[in-house]
């Protein structure tokens, strides 16, 4: 995919966000929902973010791509008032107060729509200039987000830049949650984090769960929400949301 072609597809409005359940282990009950980003190509081809997002933040495009991400969730907020959504940004974009500043804008004349936002930031941002994350995350409380810390145990984030950072979540990587159902060394960090997580008022989400025995294992660790296929694949939102309220 070249440079033009991601400017075309910005251009052409062929960003688009799909969405899949984060449930309770009480409840198992969606709680809310991790918006992913897809460029739908001009062949009618549909890429996931992990395919581009590489790319665009080396040809310097992250800003445009992230900024409509966030356009596409505001109205998506907008339009279901009832739930609440996970963005994930770049690690680039935790240092652009741009981006923040477009939120702000947003978002000042919707109450409550921040309350119904989560913000996901990969480990990796949390390294490069923790001051500027930590800034940048502070700014998004204050505004009435919730703060994520992804893919936890695949990147470099220290016990150090955790507290400091402060998130109100920690998702805890896949490989070590696809684990979690038998004894090892896995199962062992996933302890050790929830453990951690509790003493710190975080609260857990545990990634790319994807069987019955998965599920109920990290459960009964005590994970806050569970994710993965077993509960369901990223859908429409038209789709995965209006099945969302029958249910409610
Ligand atoms: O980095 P992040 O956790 O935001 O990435 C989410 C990615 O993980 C998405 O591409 C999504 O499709 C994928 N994913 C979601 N659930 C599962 C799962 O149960 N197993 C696997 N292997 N991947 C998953
Ligand atoms: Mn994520």
């Amino acid at each position: 995919m070249s440079n033009d072609d991601i400017k075309r597809a910005l251009d052409d409005a062929r960003l688009f966000l799909v969405l899949q359940p984060i449930v309770s282990t009480l409840t198992f009950q969606p709680m809310f929902y991790e918006a992913l980003l897809r460029l739908r190509l001009s062949d009618g081809g549909i890429r996931p973010a992990v395919d581009f997002i590489e790319a665009v933040e080396g040809a310097g495009l992250i800003g445009a791509i992230d900024r409509r991400a966030l356009d596409l969730v505001v109205d998506l907020l907008e339009q279901h008032p009832a739930f609440h959504v996970a963005l994930n940004i770049s690690s680039l974009t935790t240092s652009d107060f741009t981006w923040l500043r477009a939120l702000d804008r947003l978002t000042s004349d919707r109450p409550g729509l921040t309350r119904r936002l989560t913000v996901e930031i990969t480990e990796t941002a949390a390294i490069t200039d923790i001051d500027r994350t930590q800034a940048f995350v502070d700014a998004l409380k204050e505004m009435g987000c919730r703060v994520a810390i992804d893919d936890y145990g695949a990147g470099h984030t220290n016990f150090t830049n955790l507290n400091l950072l402060a998130p109100d979540i920690v998702k805890i990587d896949r490989t070590y949650t696809m684990h979690a159902a038998h004894a090892g060394n896995e199962r062992t960090f996933v302890e050790a984090l929830i453990d951690l997580s509790r003493t710190l008022s975080f609260e857990t989400v545990a990634e790319g769960v994807e069987t019955d025995a998965s599920a109920k294992a990290l459960a009964d660790l005590g994970v806050t929400y569970l994710q993965g296929y077993f509960f369901g694949e990223p859908g429409l939102p038209q789709d995965v949301l209006d099945v969302g309220q029958e249910r409610s």
